[in-house]
């Protein structure tokens, strides 16, 4: 058994938002923890991956099988809550369920490992058409609070798709995964919500359904406005699919909502924050900004760091703009980002029971301006 211990209560944190806009790279100890059970402390030497359902080879993989018996990939990308920004659904729009997320659960990382394709090709796929088809991961030793088991699923295209850059990943940033954030190997699905990106994996299945598993088919869902408490909601689980790709955001980090801001004679301040592609549409390739309610945007500073052969799709970009503001209570600030589809951040994004997915546009709101000599 190579199941040691379990922590018992469910870690979930997040770092403050102005923290976590200052480096491109999110450090392991800014990144944001969330967990639906408690955290399985692995013997990595004892671990194993296996690989089964519709694959001609069943394949039981240990740590060193994924590092050496398989290219290693590296990726730089997001990882985010689907929770991300609930407190805003929750005080902008409606009530809502679910932990009280404010702007930070969301890293960017590099992250290194195999590609899940390469290793689907040693155990053979055997499914007609790959569209129909799922691949569904498993934590199988961590008890959660709703499910047993942690698991969830994304489509097997997507999953073959070279240029997708799921990989199971070992390290991050640099270093073997911390124990919090999966140790020793998880999924990372770039640009799909972080439900999916399982921790301590230890089971994938090629199958023609879904994940069974509760975080797959009874959360992570943008419900529909008719779903406005859990016994009205419970119909439409079923019907609604399950929320993968994350839609164009942006989030202002500095100045934060009630504020006092200090300004010279120009009554400019420097914004600061971080911007989000929608899915496979990335990178953000503009950011504006506003200062009078959206009447005018200003275009942001945008900051990128390009590292060789890795695909600049799926990281953030964090941004910095002048913005200027009138001394007194009660201002505002706006961003509103577009990636390189077109894809635009809308005003505010519809009340959903879980409130998952809000991306409506970033705000600081309540800033008191004042003079920097009285
Ligand atoms: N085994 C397992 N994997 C998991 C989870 C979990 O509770 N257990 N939570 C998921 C959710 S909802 C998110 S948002 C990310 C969070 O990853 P992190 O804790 O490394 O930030 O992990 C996902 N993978
Ligand atoms: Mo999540």
């Amino acid at each position: 058994m190579n199941y040691l211990e379990q922590d018992d209560e469910p870690l979930n944190r997040e770092p403050p938002v102005s923290k976590l806009v200052s480096s491109f790279i999110t450090e392991e100890k800014e990144g944001y923890d969330r967990n639906h059970g408690g955290i399985p402390h692995i013997d990595a030497s004892k671990h194993r991956v296996r690989v089964d359902g519709a694959v001609q080879n069943v394949l039981d993989l240990s740590v060193d099988q994924l590092r050496n018996d398989f290219k290693q990939h590296d990726v730089v990308c997001v990882l985010q809550c689907a929770g991300n920004r609930r407190h805003t659904m929750r005080t902008r729009l409606d009530e809502v369920q679910g932990i009280d997320w404010g702007d930070a659960a969301v890293m960017n990382c590099k992250w290194r490992g195999p590609r899940l394709r390469d290793i689907l090709e040693k155990a053979v796929v055997q499914v007609d058409n790959s569209e129909d088809a799922h691949v569904a991961f498993a934590c199988s030793t961590q008890q959660c609070q709703e499910d047993d088991y942690y698991g969830g699923s994304i489509k097997l295209d997507r999953a073959l798709r070279e240029d997708a850059d799921v990989i199971l990943a070992l390290e991050m940033n640099g270093k073997p995964l911390p124990v919090n954030h999966g140790y020793p190997v998880r999924v990372v699905t770039p640009a799909i919500a972080g439900a999916r990106a399982v921790k301590w994996l230890d089971h994938i299945t090629v199958q023609l359904e879904e994940s069974s598993n509760f975080y797959q088919q009874h959360d992570y869902k943008v419900l529909p406005p008719e779903a406005k408490d859990s016994e009205s909601a419970e119909p439409f689980w079923d019907k609604v699919p399950a929320l993968q790709e994350m839609p164009v955001n942006s989030v202002i980090g500095v100045p934060q909502t009630g504020d006092t801001v200090t300004v010279g004679d120009d009554g400019v301040i420097i914004a600061k924050g971080y911007a989000l592609p929608s899915g496979d549409d990335g990178p953000v390739t503009r950011v504006e900004v506003s200062s009078d309610d959206g009447a005018t945007w200003t275009d942001a500073q945008l900051i990128h760091r390009a590292d060789e052969n890795v695909s600049s799709k799926w990281s953030w970009v964090l941004w910095r703009c002048e913005v200027k503001l009138t001394l007194g209570e009660g201002r505002r600030i706006l961003s509103r980002a577009t990636d390189a589809k077109g894809n635009v951040q809308e005003t505010q994004s519809q009340w959903n029971l879980r409130g998952v997915a809000y991306s409506g546009y970033g705000e600081a709101r309540d800033l008191a301006v004042v003079p920097e000599h009285r």
